[in-house]
């Protein structure tokens, strides 16, 4: 679960306002900006988990910065509180339809924005939290299966030239299980999961998509070079050890079913089929080995 250091980004165009904000949330990690552009800026390069949103600036209004932040993917989660000291009712609809989460009057009073802040933070923490279930898998930390189809798809259809997919399923591994206990048979699946991920490069899509099944999908510039890629990840398994707690060293190994892309097999359904038919063949032939 990803820890988040807390840092609030005020954006005010008045000293004396940002005074008052930085002695009242001192036990936050603070930046300034004091008009709309440098905010934007702030935002996207430090990521804060609050902004703190004036109105009335010169140049850009907290609106627009508003609206734009939650144009951005890269900000449009980081939650926004309005301060101002605009307290029609036109003014508070419309910060709310602009993307804002809350909205605070000057003068504010002191405990009760604290209450708040801390609110916005606790729920942001809850979101990223749950973002992580929903895309992770809670064992190895790598992709779960949900997230692996969600990102195959957007690959697949942006790309289909040189396409390749990759299926790997763990030896005997009810064996595993059966002869040193499931926590063991974890720590198994952990190690080829870790040993994996290095062993691939940061734009290939590797996923765990079943108990002991794992899936890559990954560009190649050739048949060769893909096979090579998988004889690396599949000898890098195959050196791995797993000690239990009565010190027995475990090994293991993984078979690797390869498919790529192309006019027959024109759907990601089809190319995963393709794999997984592969990764059979692997097994039928005596496992610990990789076929295309
Ligand atoms: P094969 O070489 O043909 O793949 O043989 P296998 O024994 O690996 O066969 P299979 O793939 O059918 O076995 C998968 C086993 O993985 C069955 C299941 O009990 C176990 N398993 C599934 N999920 C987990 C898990 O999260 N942890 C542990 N320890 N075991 C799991
Ligand atoms: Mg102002
Ligand atoms: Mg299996
Ligand atoms: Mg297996």
């Amino acid at each position: 679960m990803p820890q988040t250091k807390h840092t609030i980004l005020i954006v005010d165009d008045t000293e004396t306002n940002i005074d008052i904000l930085l002695e009242l949330l001192s036990a936050y990690d603070i930046v300034v900006a004091i008009d709309g552009e440098s905010a934007l800026e702030i935002a996207y390069e430090d990521k804060p988990d609050l902004i703190l949103l004036d109105i009335m600036m010169p140049g850009m209004d907290g609106y627009e910065v508003c609206k734009r932040l939650k144009s951005i993917e890269h900000t449009k989660d980081i939650p926004v509180i309005f301060i101002t000291a605009n307290t029609d009712e036109d003014s508070i609809e419309r910060a709310y339809e602009v993307g804002g989460i809350d909205y605070v009057t000057k003068p504010f009073k002191p405990r009760e924005l604290t209450a708040r802040v801390k609110t916005q933070i606790k729920l942001k923490n809850l979101l990223s939290d749950l973002n992580f279930i929903a895309s992770y898998d809670y064992l190895t930390k790598v992709y779960n299966r949900r997230k692996f189809f969600e990102l195959a798809e957007i690959i697949f259809k942006n790309s289909k030239e040189d396409l390749y997919a990759v299926m790997i399923d763990i030896d005997k591994f009810k064996k595993i299980n059966d002869t040193y206990g499931h926590p063991v048979g974890d720590e198994v699946i952990k190690a080829v999961a870790t040993s994996i991920n290095e062993s691939i490069s940061k734009e290939d899509l590797f996923a765990r998509i079943g108990g002991e099944e794992f899936a890559i999908i990954c560009h190649c510039d050739s048949k060769e070079e893909i096979i090579e890629k998988n004889e690396f990840i599949r000898q890098s398994v195959e050196k791995l050890e797993v000690s239990t707690s009565n010190g027995d060293v475990i090994k293991f190994t993984i078979s690797n079913g390869i498919a790529k892309a192309g006019e027959a097999i024109c759907s990601l359904d089809l190319l995963l089929k393709g794999a997984d038919a592969a990764l059979y063949e692997a097994k039928g032939k005596g496992r610990n080995r990789v076929v295309f």
